[in-house]
């Protein structure tokens, strides 16, 4: 009997978050395109940066920026037109979940704070 590749998936992804994920992947190498990736993933904002910087969502699926900072960030496509962008999130706000809906790698920043840097990448 197949085994629910759904569940199995948003079990690693979970194990992975709790392990703290944080082995120095370098955004845009390719290596995070071997991660499972999950169907909603939540980006926290803090101290001014995007944590995860590069984090693994399959085609379809949601991101979530939240900003766990005092001051106000967005997270903007660059170059623009790859998804939505979130516009203001002030201080402790979060964005209404971000729809990817092409596979690729896509850059994005804050508009406020040019070297806060994120990455996305879409997996079939
Ligand atoms: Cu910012």
């Amino acid at each position: 009997m197949p085994v629910s590749v759904e569940s199995w998936l948003g079990l690693t992804v979970a194990v992975m978050v709790a392990a703290g994920c944080s082995s120095g992947v370098a955004p845009g190498n390719g290596a995070v395109q071997n991660a499972a990736a999950a169907k909603q993933v939540t980006v926290k904002i803090t101290g001014f940066q995007f944590q995860p910087e590069t984090v693994a969502v399959s085609k379809g699926g949601t991101v979530i920026p939240a900003n766990a900072d005092s001051v106000p960030h967005t997270a903007t496509p660059s170059p623009p037109g790859s998804f939505t962008a979130t516009g203001l999130l002030a201080g402790g706000d979060r964005s209404a979940p971000i729809t990817l809906s092409q596979t690729g790698t896509f850059g994005y920043a804050c508009n406020f704070h040019p070297s806060m840097k994120g990455w996305i990448t879409v997996v079939p």
